[in-house]
């Protein structure tokens, strides 16, 4: 009987966060609260997904209680055996897979690892060209209320008005005139293929570094659905949880001749010891995206946002830009008479979780603006499929005329129809129930 039973436990799983519940029941619940929602709704975020269970796991080891200030090799602390090693694998497969001479794993994230590029390359009042946050870039482009703009000189470009894409000869006209020292390209809110070439020209005919951010990107290059940067930039900026479907951190990667300027610029230039546990899950997620089963999810992620698109354009949406080429979509929503912001309010109340945007020449306030920006990771991840996407389609504009008129009951009813799908695609690293 005693026998029996012990057989049977071994081969049941551990309640899940079993210590955690003990210890700490109120956060516990918390954590199991926002489980059930990640499973429950669709995940719309462009720059959100799943991990997988294994790069859950792995940022959530013993190599967090490390600390190794310092590069492989070479650190302040003793006791390095195991974490070199790990931080050296992580860096090799950093650099094998996007094709760069250097990889530095240690950034926090992706503003920390652009305020290094800064760091290496800049001195205060320097001058960066980068792409005006309200047309689609990021806040350490340069951009006002961010360090990079306030230190820094910041010139910015934009997009088009008559086809919401960066025109390149405006950016080599401010270049030009401005002779920036550095040049990000990239950015958040940007559904068009990137011309890392053309941006190349610009900044060697200026004499400017160039930086591509593919932090929203970097798991369509990695998997061949968007070109890469490799042979054109001089640096790459990268979060690891977006597209990449790692944890949350950072990768900075170079030509051999940055290498030391980087690596200076990240330890000891802004950060201490590099959070270890993270550097392994992004080593297990660099792993993952070597294969083939991940150069088929993000072909598979472009044309879910592809199909998407079509679908809400067929619905009357207006999308920045005419479509998408990635796995974004930016939906200005003053034609459908409804800010942004209760659009995504409405559809959150309704399951579905975006977040409101500016648009490209916004007459709105940031906080109150005109858009939503939409993508398509998440929801591949849990392998839906273009099939899916009327539906998703449909949903979002029952949704948003729901918001318009206050109705409730329908976005209920929308919430309901959602859980039942979402359940038929169980999500990575969640538990199912
Ligand atoms: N917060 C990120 C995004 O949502 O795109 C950018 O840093």
């Amino acid at each position: 009987m005693t026998a029996s039973v012990s057989t049977a436990a071994s081969t049941v799983a551990p309640p899940r966060h079993s210590a955690l519940t003990a210890a700490d029941p109120e956060l516990a619940a918390l954590v199991a609260a926002e489980e059930r929602l990640q499973a429950d709704t669709l995940r719309l975020i462009p720059s959100e997904n799943y991990v997988s269970a294994a790069v859950l796991e792995a940022s959530g080891t013993v190599l967090q209680n490390k600390y190794s200030e310092g590069y492989p090799g070479k650190r302040y602390y003793e006791g390095q055996q195991v974490i070199d090693q790990v931080e050296a694998i992580t860096v090799e497969r950093a650099k094998a897979l996007f094709g760069m001479e250097h990889a530095n794993v240690q950034p926090y994230s992706g503003s920390p690892a652009n305020l290094a590029v800064y760091l290496a390359f800049l001195k205060p009042g320097d001058t960066v060209l980068g792409m005006s946050l309200p047309m689609g870039g990021h806040l350490t482009h340069g951009w006002g209320v961010s360090a990079t703009g306030t230190w820094f000189n910041g010139v910015q470009y934009g997009v088009r008005r008559d086809t919401g894409r960066v025109d390149l000869d405006e950016v080599r006209d401010l270049a030009l005139a401005e002779r920036p020292k550095l040049i990000f390209c990239g950015g958040t809110a940007v559904p068009r293929t990137i011309d890392f070439a053309g941006f190349a020209e610009i900044a060697r005919e200026v004499g400017a570094v160039l930086v591509a951010d593919i932090a929203h990107i970097a798991g369509l290059i990695a998997g061949g659905a968007h070109p890469s940067p490799a042979p054109h930039v001089d640096v790459v900026s990268t979060t690891t949880h977006k597209t990449l479907r790692g944890p949350r951190g950072a990768m900075l990667l170079s030509r051999a001749a940055h290498a030391r300027a980087l690596d200076r610029a990240v330890f000891p230039g802004l950060q201490g010891g590099p959070h270890n546990q993270t550097t392994a899950a992004i080593g297990v997620a660099l792993n993952e995206a070597a294969t083939p089963a991940f150069c088929s999810y993000a072909h598979t992620v472009v044309a879910n946002a592809r199909a998407l698109g079509e679908e809400l354009a067929a619905r009357g949406f207006d999308l920045v830009s005419g479509g998408t080429d990635n796995h974004l979509l930016l939906i200005d929503l003053t034609t459908k008479d409804i800010p942004g912001k209760v659009a995504a309010k409405a559809l959150d109340r309704a399951g579905i979780v975006v977040n409101h945007n500016t648009v490209p020449y916004d007459p709105r306030k940031p906080f109150d603006p005109s858009g939503i920006r939409i993508g398509t990771p998440a929801l591949t991840s849990r392998g839906l499929s273009t099939s899916d996407m009327a539906t998703v389609a449909t949903w979002i504009d029952r949704a948003v005329t729901a918001a318009r008129t206050a109705d409730e009951p329908t976005l209920t009813a929308i919430r309901a129809e959602v859980k039942e799908l979402m359940e038929a695609y169980p999500a990575p690293g969640l538990p199912v129930d």
